[in-house]
């Protein structure tokens, strides 16, 4: 199947007609070719962005809120559809696109659609002076929203519903690897009656399309998520033309487990939390750190349920992991399964590769955890991205703290207790953006939803998302 750019309410070639090869991770099969487009076809997309912000930009509440819930609900409509190519495209088990993905990318322009209702902005009486300062938050014009391949539908609509809800006109890159959801969401927008030009979606990898609308005078405003290598590059591009940035990146979040905890509960959810999308998730907490008193009977359990997860193709509904998102990424999950090896890490269970009946060529990855004795190690130190978690003990509270900073990262952190003292002091000095205690990747979409140091730059969610799509006015006023 050959995907095409969204642009102006019209699907088009790139101008160059150059195409990237599109793989299905769970046979390793070429299925479809995606448009790498240039400088050109980003300038076409800019422009048709830039024609319709005056229109859009001025339509009222009531109506721009309207679109996004009618895009919600055709999302809804189309869960199946949408679901097979997300699976198809990353990999993932359909039950997983089924349940989560799909059905977030539907609450994404829901609960955008709803708070731009009721945003406000604040006003200051300057009291003894006769004046009256209020802001004013407009949307900032043409802004460019870039997106990952392990949640591919779910971030791309993270960043465009807030927006789209603010008023601005968009262009939006997904990731090279996953295109597929986002091409059949312009189909959407259109049914929705979005206006023409107030979404352009436009194809291709990350050096040449990523890069041209970073590289835009144009485009005021970038949201990017994906490694942090890249937010780097994007930040080098874009400081000296003073572009708004929202940077979403890596983790190499820990998972602090206290004796005291709800054991069974606790258990259950850090597999989950090991390896849900086969550990392609940024919140996904890929150390583990357990308290040396429980430690032994941690790793047996923790063994025997990781042994029990289900490999397999990703259209079975049996499957709770499926393939890797490519053959590029396998073997860098792989080469770091070597290099824990190489540095005295001792493979408890998994570290091979899968081969699946019938598609043999697929990129599938045995569930593996690994014992490491320090911190220090590459395989605790550099984000990974797949299916693979250390574990070691700790022997007290401040030991774990340290363990737990301990990382150029700080995206989320879970910690595991009773104890309501400990868990007041924890999330206090834990570095880190998101923190959960007795639980994972409970999300509230009000929240302010991003990383600091390594992880990223500012926040998205909630009001967050709608301050940082918005440019504030302050407005004083003498009577
Ligand atoms: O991400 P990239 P990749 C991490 C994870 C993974 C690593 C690399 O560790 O192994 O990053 O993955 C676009 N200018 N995460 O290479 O390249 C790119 O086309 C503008 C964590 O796939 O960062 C894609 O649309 N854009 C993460 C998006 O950026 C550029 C999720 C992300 O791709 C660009 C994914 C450039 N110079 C990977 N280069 C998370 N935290 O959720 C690339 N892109």
């Amino acid at each position: 199947m050959n995907i095409q750019n969204y642009i102006n309410g019209q699907f088009t070639d790139p101008i160059s007609n150059e195409w990237l090869d599109n793989y299905c991770p769970s046979d390793g099969e070429v299925y479809g070719k995606i448009p790498n487009s240039s400088i050109e076809d980003v300038e076409i997309a800019y422009q048709s962005a830039k024609s319709a912000f005056g229109l859009w930009s001025q339509t009222t509440l009531e109506e721009r809120s309207r679109i996004l819930l009618k895009i919600s609900e055709l999302i809804e409509d189309n869960l199946q559809e949408l679901a097979e190519a997300e699976s198809q495209d990353n990999g993932k088990p359909i039950s997983l696109a089924k349940a989560v993905d799909i059905p977030r990318a539907a609450s994404n322009f829901r609960f955008f659609a709803h708070a731009i209702t009721q945003f406000f902005s604040e006003s200051h009486e300057s009291v003894g002076q006769n004046a009256m300062n209020y802001t004013l938050r407009q949307p900032i014009g043409v802004v460019g929203c870039i997106s990952p391949w392990n949640l591919p539908l779910y971030l791309f609509t993270w960043k465009i519903a807030p927006a789209l809800a603010a008023g601005n006109c968009v262009v939006a890159k997904p990731s090279e690897v996953t295109p597929l959801s986002a091409y059949l969401l312009g189909d959407i927008c259109n049914k929705a009656g979005l206006p023409k030009g107030v979404l352009n979606i436009v194809h291709g990898s990350g050096t040449t399309t990523g890069q041209a609308i970073v590289e835009h005078p144009g485009i005021k405003a970038i949201s990017f998520t994906g490694g942090t290598k890249t937010g780097a590059e994007i930040a080098k591009i874009a400081a000296p033309m003073f572009k708004k940035l929202s940077l979403e990146m890596g983790g190499k979040n820990p998972n602090i487990i206290f004796a005291d905890c709800d054991y069974d509960d606790m258990l259950n959810t850090t597999v989950k939390s090991s390896f849900s999308n086969q550990g392609q998730i940024c919140l996904c907490c890929s150390r583990i750190f357990v308290e040396a008193s429980i430690y032994n009977k941690f790793k047996t359990d923790f063994i025997e349920k990781v042994k029990e997860l289900k490999v397999g193709h990703p259209s079975e509904d049996s499957t709770q992991i499926g393939a890797l998102v490519s053959k590029a990424h396998l073997k860098k999950v792989m080469g770091y399964i070597e290099i824990a090896e190489n540095e005295g890490g001792k493979i408890l269970c998994g570290g091979n590769k899968v081969t699946v009946k019938n598609f043999e060529n697929g990129y599938y990855l045995e569930p593996t955890v690994i014992e490491v004795t320090n911190n220090e190690c590459r395989i605790n130190q550099d984000e990974v991205f797949g299916p693979v978690v250390t574990i070691m003990p700790f022997y007290s509270e401040d030991e774990a703290l340290s363990l737990a900073n301990q990382t150029k990262y700080g995206l989320s952190a879970t910690i595991w207790t009773n104890n309501l003292k400990r868990t007041m002091r924890m999330t206090q000095q834990i570095q880190a953006g998101i923190i959960w205690v007795n639980t994972w990747m409970m999300r509230d979409l009000r929240t302010p939803f991003g990383g600091i140091k390594g992880s990223g730059m500012g926040r998205e969610g909630g009001f967050e998302a709608l301050r940082f799509f918005t440019e504030q006015k302050n407005v004083c006023i003498k009577y």
